[in-house]
């Protein structure tokens, strides 16, 4: 599925004007909220943000994952938050639904998600098994025609705002690994569903992250994902492959909005009477980003495209993931070197964007398990 290129051009025009127009003027006070204001969510429902990844027939746009990358990466050019409020209907939250949900299913939910009437969540990580998710404890045991869910959820991104969420539950209390875990699609106001206050983070003020606990919620059995038990981990596992392209065109996006405020801050600052650009020990830092900002922005639509060509990208999703958020890090880090001892001062924005990309080498999936999942790959395709 893809949008025809003319109207996507059109589409990218005006998401980039309402970037530029309405989300970066609006960063202090979501700061300051540490929410994002209603007019604007109905704005990106407006404008379809939603709908980016749901496809046509389920009234979404139906972007390939090219095309998907080059619109995120054109949102993540303003505070981190602005992507969040779609970015778990977008991705993670709706995608196994897309991918393995039954006809009913999809008419259920996609529609209302597609246009943002409702909002998306994914549950995976629990308190004690964050990049072990096979080792999830969540349990949703059969009674007839429901299903009784107890466990807590821990991160989860939109909880709070959510209208479903994608949970993923052990139905096999039995089978210890992946075998035994399955998918549902959850109503949150079910009754024994309690989504906690919002977590206190290091930065992405505006981003909304809390617990879900379950405690004897009854859900129908019709909330099976695709009607089928013991296939919501590896559901999960595609589904965070995608996910990682997604969250590497969110690296780049604001790496690129980084390196932009490094950029001209380099040009206006004067010291020693010439402007700190001037000076090739700054020329090398803005030059070490640009180069691993190209790398970045290249490797994640080579791997995209990929996608859309139905190859198989699990490794080089983790590659992507891998390297972009690494080099958000280290450009964020940069540009807080290249201004100075202004750039702890939380007046200049530098200062609050090194702290939000500190999360991106951390969720769906660390570094380290994107090594884990490069490496295994390599060596599976020697092994005998
Ligand atoms: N696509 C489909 N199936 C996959 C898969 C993928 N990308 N990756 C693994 N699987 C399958 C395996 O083939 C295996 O199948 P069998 O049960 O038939 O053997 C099963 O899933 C278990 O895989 P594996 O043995 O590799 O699981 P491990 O528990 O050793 O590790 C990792 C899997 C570490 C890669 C996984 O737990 C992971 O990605 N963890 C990070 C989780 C994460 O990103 N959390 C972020 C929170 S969500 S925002």
């Amino acid at each position: 599925m893809a949008l025809d290129n003319e109207t996507f051009v059109l589409m990218k025009d005006s998401v980039t004007r309402f970037v530029r127009e309405r989300l970066v003027p609006a960063e202090d006070l979501v700061e300051e909220t540490d929410d994002v204001p209603e007019e604007i969510i109905q704005e990106m429902r407006e404008l379809g943000l939603f709908g980016l990844s749901i496809p046509e027939e389920y009234g979404g746009l139906g972007l390939s994952m090219t095309q998907e990358c080059e619109i995120i990466h054109e949102i993540c050019k303003a505070a981190l938050a602005f992507r969040s409020v779609i970015g778990t209907t977008v991705g993670i939250g709706s995608q196994g639904l897309v991918m393995t949900g039954t006809e009913e299913q999809k008419q259920q939910y996609l529609p209302r998600l597609a246009t943002g009437e409702i909002i998306s969540s994914f549950c995976l990580t629990e308190p004690d098994a964050g990049s072990d998710a096979a080792s999830l404890r969540t349990v949703a045991i059969k009674d007839g025609d429901f299903y009784v869910l107890n466990g807590t959820k821990r991160y989860i991104t939109n909880a709070l705002r959510a209208g479903m969420l994608t949970v993923m539950a052990r139905t096999d209390p039995g089978k210890k690994g992946a075998s035994g875990i399955s998918a549902f699609l959850v109503d949150p106001s079910t009754p024994g569903i309690t989504i906690a206050k919002a977590d206190e983070k290091m930065g992405q003020r505006g981003t909304k992250t809390s617990d879900v606990i379950f405690e004897d919620a009854r859900i129908p059995a019709s909330a099976l994902l695709g009607g089928q038990e013991g296939q919501g981990f590896y559901t999960a596992m595609k589904v965070l492959d995608r996910g990682r392209l997604h969250l590497s065109s969110v690296s780049t996006g604001i790496s690129e909005r980084i390196l932009e405020e490094g950029l001209n801050y380099a040009a206006e600052r004067k010291q020693f009477g010439t402007p700190i650009g001037e000076f090739q020990l700054v020329q090398a830092l803005l030059a070490d980003s640009q180069a691993e900002l190209y790398a970045a922005k290249s490797m994640t639509l080579d791997a995209a495209a990929k996608y859309d060509r139905e190859e198989e990208i699990p490794m080089l999703a983790a590659c992507c993931k891998m390297f972009t958020t690494e080099a958000a890090g280290r450009i964020a880090d940069r540009a807080v070197q290249i201004h100075g001892g202004a750039g702890y001062m939380s007046e200049y924005k530098v200062e609050r964007f090194y702290r939000d990309v500190r999360l991106l080498r951390l969720y769906e999936g660390t570094t380290q398990i994107q090594q884990l999942v490069i490496a295994r790959n390599m060596l599976k395709t020697v092994a005998n």
